[in-house]
């Protein structure tokens, strides 16, 4: 088996001020949250921005720019932009951050889905609230389609390829895998493959163990098993530890952060990503499966390195 990457996935676009006070929104929070699940074991940093000010997703290429720079200067680790976006905006507008900043990983959606976080309004009431945009915000995804249609795949892909971004390819159910064979079939995604099978989101597949070995092997059938590269992301608590217990066993990887959960035990928040990389290191060290350095997984994944990026 190869050496375990772990993605550490900071703050992302669906998790609210609200449910943590540990969540970092500012690009020096993320920086310093980075720089601890890099101390921790991450290899890779899954990075979305912010407004500072009000802790809102955001994709402004410049606040992109001044977190991927700090990062960059204070740890190897790789940095995987995400072109996920927010609800309100385009494919091209998703996918700008990757010719402005070059990024040596970007996530790449492989198919629509509901994606909803609605259920979250009902834990709160409206005073609880942090910010005044987050009911609306949560509430608004009942009707939110996630939009990854083939012409905007493709679009993904040119763009992509003209700034030697590695794709990290997002599954959020058995179909995206046919979505990318389609691709592979007509020479426009390219293999070997990185890829991260997702569970547990309200739209797409559940995070029961048995469909990340469906998942696994439906793309051993398709791509044959020395084509790609695995992790996973299980949405929620335990499921972020469940899955990616099983993908340690099987030779996959493991992501992990506040963008898919908050909680390091039952009930309890954990006070920073860093904590949550650590427990998967536990997990791995019990299990024989040795950690990647940043630079193991470049190696592993085949990215062009740190010093060409454009930030
Ligand atoms: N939020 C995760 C479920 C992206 O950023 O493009 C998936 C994700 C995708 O991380
Ligand atoms: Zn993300």
């Amino acid at each position: 088996m190869e050496k375990l990457i772990i993605t550490a996935a900071l703050t992302g676009n669906i998790t609210l001020p609200t449910q943590t006070p540990y969540l970092p929104l500012t690009p020096e929070q993320i920086a310093d949250e980075a720089v601890r699940a890099a101390n921790a074991g991450a290899a890779s940093i899954h990075v979305h921005g912010r407004d500072p000010k009000t802790g809102r997703p955001t994709t402004d290429p410049e606040v992109y720019r001044e977190i991927a720079t700090r990062i960059k200067e204070r740890t190897d680790a790789i940095v995987c932009i995400t072109t996920g976006g927010t609800m309100y905006m385009t494919a091209e507008e998703r996918v700008r951050v990757v010719p402005a900043l070059k990024p040596e990983v970007a996530t790449f959606n492989m198919g629509s889905i509901n994606f909803s976080i609605h259920p979250i309004t009902e834990r709160y009431k409206d005073e609880d609230y942090k910010y005044p945009w987050e009911k609306e915000f949560a509430e608004s995804t009942r009707e939110f389609i996630f939009r990854n249609t083939f012409a905007d795949i493709e679009h993904f892909c040119k763009t992509m390829q003209e700034n030697d971004t590695k794709p990290e390819h997002e599954v959020y159910d058995v179909g995206h895998l046919y979505n990318m064979n389609y691709y592979v079939r007509k020479g426009l995604i390219r293999l070997p493959m990185w890829m991260q099978f997702v569970t547990g989101i309200l739209g797409g597949i559940g995070s029961d163990l048995e469909n990340i070995m469906f998942m696994k092997q439906t793309a051993d059938r398709l791509f044959g098993a020395k084509n790609f590269q695995w992790s996973v992301i299980g949405c929620g608590y335990p499921a972020e530890f469940n899955v990616a217990t099983l993908s340690i066993m099987m030779g996959g990887h493991a992501r992990v952060g506040f963008e898919d959960n908050i909680f390091i035990e039952k009930g309890v928040l954990a006070k920073s990503n860093a904590e949550l990389v650590e427990k998967v290191v536990r997990i791995a060290k019990e299990l024989g499966r040795d950690i990647a350095t940043p630079d193991e997984a470049r190696s592993i994944l085949g990215l062009k390195g740190k010093d060409k990026v454009n930030y």
